[in-house]
C-alpha cells in the first residue's frame, strides 16, 4: 500500500517563528522515510504559505543565525496553501487571482506552530472542516490549553488541585477599573504578596509582571492587557517545579518519568542559547519518592483526560512544601526538539525521539475523523 503522506506545517506569524522552524527540522529528520512521504509546508513571518525544501540541515541554527521560512521557500511565496475541499484531504496552492493548483492528498498534518492560529485550536478547526487528521490536541483541548482561566476551571471540575487565582475580564477592567483593582487587592490580602499578573491566553512568557504592592497593579494590568484583554492573577507558589509527559499509546495515555526544573537565580536571564537552543537544565528523572512519582503521573494522565487531549501533553506542577502537588498548566504543544523536556522525559522512559514522532503519527492516522 502507498506510504501515508505527512504535511509538516511550521513557521508562522509568531515571535517563535525560528524555534518552530528548528523543531520542524528535527521532526523532518526523525520521520521514517521508508514508512511516510513528507510534504514540508512553511508559513512565512508575514503569513504566506509556501512549499519548502525538504532539507532539515537548512532548518538548524547556523553561526547564531536563526532559520526563516522565507529563505526555505522553493516556490513563489505569494500563495496560500489550504486543505479547503471538505473530505478531499487535498492541499491546494492558491495564488491571488489564480486558479488553485492541487498538491495532491495529505493523509495527516503534523502542526509545528506556536501561539495564535497554531496551537489555539484555529488550525485544528480548519483541519476538522477539511477532514484531514492531524497530530496532537483537537479544537477544544487546544483552546483550553491556551486559556489559563478555563484550564483551571476544567481541572477544578475534574477534582485536580489548582493554585489560587482571579481573572479580570475585558469589560470588568473597562467599566469598573476600581472594582477590578479591589478584586486584585482582596486576592493579595487572602493569598499574600507578591502576585503575578498574566495575560490569560499567553503564547509564551510575555506580558507577565510580579507585583509586590498596590502601587504596581495598574502598570502590570496594562502590560498584560497589551497581550490579551483578559488577565489572570495568580499567587506565588512556593515549592519545586515538576513536569510530566503524557503520550497516547494504542491502549490509552501513559505518563513518562517526571522531570524537575531547578529554580533560576535572579541573576539568570533568558539569553540566546536558553531561548532558542532550549533549556537543558531540567533534571530527568526528577529526584522524587516512588509515591510522589506515581502521584504526579496519575495527576498528569487525569489532566490529559480532563482536557480531552489527544496525542500528547506536558503537564506542569508545583510540589508544595506540604508534599501536595498542584497543577500549574498543561501544554498541548510543548518544546519539541530532541533536547526539550518532553522528548527528554520520554527518552528516559524508553521512547526515542523517532519513536515518539512515529507514535504521534500513528495515533493521528488511527483516530476517526469527526466526533469522537
Ligand atoms: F504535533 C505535536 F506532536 F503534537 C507537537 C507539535 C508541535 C508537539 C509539540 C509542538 N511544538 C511546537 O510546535 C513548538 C514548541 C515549536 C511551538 Cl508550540
Amino acid at each position: 500500500s502507498p506510504k501515508p503522506r505527512v504535511a509538516v506545517v511550521f513557521g508562522g506569524r509568531s515571535s517563535e517563528h525560528a524555534i518552530s522552524v528548528v523543531t520542524a527540522g528535527a521532526v523532518l529528520s526523525a520521520i521514517d522515510r521508508d514508512k511516510y512521504e513528507v510534504l514540508p509546508i512553511g508559513i512565512t513571518a508575514d503569513g504566506r504559505w509556501a512549499l519548502t525544501a525538504d532539507d532539515p540541515e537548512r532548518m538548524a541554527i547556523e553561526d547564531r543565525k536563526l532559520p526563516d521560512v522565507a529563505e526555505l521557500a522553493d516556490s513563489d511565496t505569494g500563495g496560500v496553501l489550504l486543505p479547503v475541499t471538505p473530505g478531499a484531504r487535498e492541499v491546494v496552492h492558491t495564488e491571488p487571482g489564480q486558479v488553485p493548483k492541487t498538491l495532491g492528498e495529505v493523509d495527516v498534518v503534523f502542526p509545528v506552530l506556536h501561539g495564535p492560529y497554531g496551537e489555539d485550536g484555529t488550525l485544528q478547526g480548519l483541519l476538522e472542516l477539511s477532514g484531514v487528521p492531524y497530530v496532537g490536541a483537537g479544537v477544544l483541548s487546544s483552546a483550553v490549553g491556551m486559556d489559563k482561566e478555563y484550564m483551571k476551571r476544567i481541572f477544578t471540575s475534574f477534582g485536580l488541585p489548582v493554585g489560587p487565582y482571579v481573572t479580570i475580564r475585558p469589560r470588568e477592567w473597562e467599566r469598573d477599573p476600581a472594582g477590578a483593582r479591589k478584586k486584585i487587592v482582596d486576592f493579595a490580602a487572602d493569598h499574600g504578596w507578591p502576585v503575578f499578573v498574566k495575560p490569560a491566553r499567553a503564547g509564551s512568557s510575555m506580558g507577565i509582571s510580579k507585583v509586590d504592592q498596590l502601587a504596581g497593579i495598574d502598570e502590570a494590568v496594562e502590560e498584560a492587557r497589551r497581550h490579551d484583554p483578559k488577565i489572570i492573577v495568580e499567587s506565588l507558589l512556593s515549592g519545586r517545579e515538576i513536569e510530566c509527559g503524557v503520550l497516547e499509546f494504542e491502549d490509552g495515555p501513559r505518563a513518562s518519568v517526571p522531570a524537575e526544573i531547578p529554580p533560576v537565580s535572579s541573576h539568570d536571564f533568558y539569553d540566546f542559547e536558553a531561548k532558542y537552543i532550549d533549556s537543558t537544565s531540567g533534571v530527568v528523572p526528577a529526584p522524587l519518592t516512588e509515591e510522589q512519582t506515581a502521584r504526579v503521573q496519575e495527576l498528569a494522565v487525569r489532566a490529559f483526560e480532563a482536557a480531552s487531549c489527544e496525542g500528547l501533553v506536558r503537564a506542569d506542577f508545583f510540589l508544595g512544601d506540604d508534599g501536595e502537588f498542584v497543577i500549574n498548566e498543561i501544554n498541548t504543544m510543548p518544546g519539541f526538539t530532541p533536547i526539550s523536556m518532553y522528548p527528554r522525559m520520554w527518552q528516559e522512559s524508553g521512547v526515542s525521539y523517532p519513536e515518539l514522532v512515529d507514535r504521534l503519527l500513528q495515533a493521528a492516522l488511527n483516530r476517526p475523523t469527526g466526533l469522537r
